[in-house]
């Protein structure tokens, strides 16, 4: 039953943590500064995006720049080239060909023009055959970090005996991942740690991946250059309702929030796509988030860091599962204005179970997509992607009726 996979998991600059062991491995030029290999593919994005597609650097221009990310200055524009960005993966060594599987997808569709940096990020060291092996798939240079003991552990103000009671009692309601610790671990890190890794100080813009994704199409732009020009500073390209049951008390912690920090809610917000009733209840809509392109420093805001150790305090990671997927897309949809968050409609998209496939005939075609547009989940009566068009007043492509259930 989908219910049961709807759940996705998931820092500020410290000083660089205690235990945390980055290790780097810059890679030989791999024809990076070879015009020839910078081709951007020819794909031609329509609809909504066309304008912010339009943006993109001419093809052959938008690869083969090389510029070391530390000569980046936060928030700056380069005229061309690559931005300030980096793909980033939380994994175990055992999701080694998983991600492998993955790396190709992006690597296919996207990064062989591009070269973009992958940061791999672990609660245990990373073994020299994954190493290895992903350093040989991605483009660009590859980092692997250990995280820190402080970014996956119970904080000290959790009640260990409380906490395992909750896991035992949502084993026996059958709650995916409820019994699990690591789970909750991953879920906490990905909403409050993975930003502030040190190794991630050096970007300002992320594209998360997971092991076992696909892309459909190709990408003939650059997600990171459209969200800079367009100031956007988040993305999806799935949205759905959460397992409500993973997160029964979660709006009461974002509601304590919006009481203690007036100053941080965005006027203009999304509010309307997150509750029904002006804010009172939550509907239970979230970006999914095994799929994110988002800007770094947005994260590691004040806002953004208040907003996360308001709810990290409740507890709710271990007494209740809150996913990383709820918390981006709650603290996006009121610390953003609406206008910031951006769908990829061209990004075609899969994680178990869900697809992404673009509507538009044209669009697959011009972009080579792979995907059956009868699998496209957007229109369907458990995504939340048509509630996100009707607010934003965005038109819905040619056909999506066909699409619904
Ligand atoms: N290092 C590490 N990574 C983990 C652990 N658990 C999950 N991850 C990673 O965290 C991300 C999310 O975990 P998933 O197991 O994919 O969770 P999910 O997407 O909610 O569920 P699935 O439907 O099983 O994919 C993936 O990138 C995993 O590789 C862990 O214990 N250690
Ligand atoms: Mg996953």
């Amino acid at each position: 039953m989908i219910l049961f996979f709807i759940s996705s998991s998931s820092s500020i600059p410290k000083p660089p943590l205690p235990g945390s062991n980055t290790i780097t491995k810059w890679k030989g030029n791999k024809n990076k500064n070879d015009p020839s290999s910078g081709l951007a593919p020819s794909s031609s994005p329509s609809s909504e995006e066309q304008k912010l597609v339009d943006d993109r650097p001419a093809p052959g221009s938008a690869a083969p720049v090389e510029a070391p990310t530390s000569n980046f200055t936060m928030g700056a524009i380069p005229a061309t080239g690559k931005m300030n960005a980096t793909f980033v993966t939380l994994a175990r060594n055992s999701d080694l060909w998983d991600i492998a599987d993955s790396i190709r997808q992006v690597e296919d569709r996207f990064n062989r023009n591009y070269h973009y940096d992958w940061v791999f990020l672990n609660d245990k060291e990373f073994d020299e055959n994954f190493k290895k092996v992903t350093t040989a798939l991605v483009s660009g240079t590859t980092h692997y970090s250990t995280i820190p003991k402080e970014h996956w552990s119970f904080p000290d103000f959790i009640d260990q005996d409380k906490a395992k009671k909750v896991r035992e009692d949502m084993a026996e309601r059958k709650i995916i991942y409820g019994d699990s610790v690591s789970y909750r671990h991953m879920c906490r890190f990905e909403s409050g740690f993975f930003f502030r890794q040190p190794v991630m100080q050096n970007y300002e813009w992320y594209w998360r991946v997971e092991p076992s994704v696909k892309l459909y199409c190709d990408v003939g732009f650059d997600p990171f250059r459209v969200m800079a020009e367009n100031k956007k500073k988040y993305s999806f390209v799935i949205s759905l309702y959460e397992y409500a049951e993973t997160i029964p008390t979660i709006w009461d912690s974002a509601k304590k929030f919006m009481k203690q920090h007036p100053e941080h809610i965005a006027e203009g917000n999304s509010m309307k796509w997150l509750s029904d009733d002006d804010g009172e209840s939550y509907n239970h809509c979230h970006f999914w988030s095994n799929f994110e392109v988002g800007n770094l420093n947005w994260l590691r805001s004040d806002a953004y860091i208040k907003f996360f150790e308001t709810l990290d305090q409740d507890g709710g990671f271990f007494y209740e599962r809150w996913g990383d997927a709820p918390v981006h897309s709650i603290a996006a949809g009121l610390l953003l204005k609406k206008e910031e968050i951006q769908f990829f409609d061209d990004i075609a998209y899969w994680h178990v179970p869900f697809t992404h496939c673009p509507t538009s005939e044209q669009k697959r075609l011009e972009n080579k997509c792979a995907c059956n547009p009868k699998d496209n989940f957007d229109w369907k009566g458990y995504s939340c992607t048509t509630r996100w068009f009707d607010m934003m007043g965005m038109e819905k492509p040619e056909g999506y009726q066909d699409q619904k259930d």
